[in-house]
């Protein structure tokens, strides 16, 4: 089974975290973080956009030059593929390395750098892993570009999904499927995977994105599961009609009415979840959108979070009678109920952090994550690092060098033990 040479478990993958390089780890980062970059340090690269082909393109490179093999798959998720001994199923880690608009450095692409930077210390030490280390590129996460979110991650676990996301498009008319087209021109080499194979565990290091572990002043998060989420679209419809010469009672104000409909919305989420709601309005688009004609068409968005199951199902019910009330139109984007992690990975992140003399708290993340979909795939948890001032999801994102450089120790030496089981 492993080499008779290969010291114990333990000593193997302290060598694996012992050979994480500071200095390439945080390069890598800055590397990336040029494809997309804003003027404000912040990125902005959408899934499969010209920017996001680049990088994937400058990540297979990185992974040949590391001896791994690169394959993908329908919804052009990428694997880098370090061999193992035996052709058992592999141990997998990864995140995504789409961004928001006004994104950072960090949100999931520290998680495909540090799977990156485990491969170059096993490399570097020398070691083999009875299973092979598969880390993933999952296609649009953030969902910003095209909804849903987590979109690869799903598609990868559930292959029947496909089909139903090839006609989503983004804000200009493109389409997901148009989008996978320019992903094949981009990489033609790349073998294609069939669906899912088995996997042995699935590790996502991850920021927080939140204040949690930085409140705590601990350096490293044991992530036990994700709180539920639901995306809606609301459609509010008016008349459009002059600004100047329509007296007020004679309209029909789209603003009007998407605006009481928004204050409706925001009751119900949080007289329903107390203390846990977080519910954001953040995307809107008004027709004509002109300063002198009024609003004959505004769509917005809710974004809703909540750690209990009954609360999200009840808000699906309430929301949906309360576009009634309102005489506007509901469109469910996304949808996902809350996660637990598996026990045993769970406790292998406890073994890396206590192996690294690293305090660690247990967290819920409160951010969704491609862990949430691998979780009905494989055993499956989190590590988190934290997030400066709590912020993500801004240019300003920031974790402090020390930080990132310990959670990719701790998952290398996760990965290590999971990789030779
Ligand atoms: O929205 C989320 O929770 C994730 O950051 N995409
Ligand atoms: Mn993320
Ligand atoms: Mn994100």
């Amino acid at each position: 089974m492993m080499r008779t040479d290969q010291p114990a478990h333990d000593d193997v993958a302290r060598r694996a975290a012992e050979s994480i390089d500071e200095t390439r780890l945080l390069a890598s980062i800055e590397t990336l973080a040029a494809f997309g970059a804003r003027p404000d340090g912040g990125v902005n690269r959408p899934a499969l956009s010209a920017t996001d082909l680049d990088a994937r393109r400058y990540l297979v490179e990185r992974a040949h030059a590391l001896g791994c093999a690169v394959s993908t798959d329908a919804c052009a998720n990428l694997f880098i593929r370090r061999p193992g001994i035996d052709d058992a199923p592999p141990v997998m880690t990864g995140s995504h390395i789409d961004t928001q608009p006004s994104g950072g450095k960090l949100d999931g692409c520290y998680g495909v750098l540090a799977g990156l930077e485990c491969i170059a210390a096993l490399n570097d030490a020398g070691l083999s892993t009875r299973r092979p280390l598969d880390v993933a590129i999952w296609t649009n996460e953030e969902g910003t570009r095209f909804a849903p979110g987590a979109m690869g991650s799903s598609a990868f676990v559930e292959p029947a999904r496909m089909p139903t996301y090839l006609d989503a498009a983004d804000a200009g008319g493109v389409t997901l499927r148009a989008a996978l087209e320019s992903h094949r021109r981009t990489l033609p080499e790349l073998p294609s995977r069939g669906d899912a194979p088995p996997a042995h565990a699935f590790v996502e290091l991850h920021i927080e994105q939140g204040p949690q572990l930085e409140n705590a002043d601990v350096p490293l998060g044991v992530v036990t599961g994700i709180q539920g989420v639901r995306w809606y679209a609301f459609h509010c419809e008016g008349v459009a009609a002059h600004a100047g010469t329509t007296p007020m009672p004679m309209r029909r104000d789209a603003m009007t009415l998407a605006v009481a409909l928004r204050a409706s919305l925001e009751e119900i989420a949080v007289s329903l979840g107390g203390e846990h709601t977080r519910v954001t309005f953040g995307r809107w688009s008004v027709t004509p959108n002109s300063i002198n004609t009024i609003p004959s068409d505004v769509t917005f968005s809710v974004d809703f979070r909540h750690p209990d199951a009954h609360v999200l199902d009840t808000f699906d019910t309430l929301v949906a009678a309360c576009a009634r009330r309102h005489g506007a139109r509901i469109a469910p984007l996304f949808a996902h109920t809350p996660v637990r992690f598996d026990c045993e990975v769970l406790a292998r992140l406890d073994a890396a952090c206590r192996a690294l003399d690293a305090p660690a708290l247990r967290l819920t993340s409160g951010a969704f994550h491609d862990a949430m979909y691998l979780a009905q795939h494989c055993p499956t948890a989190m590590l988190f690092v934290p997030s400066r001032d709590g912020i993500s999801h801004n240019p300003a994102e920031a974790t402090d060098a020390r930080h990132l450089v310990l959670g990719a120790r701790a998952l290398a030496h996760t990965l290590t033990t999971l990789c030779n089981d």
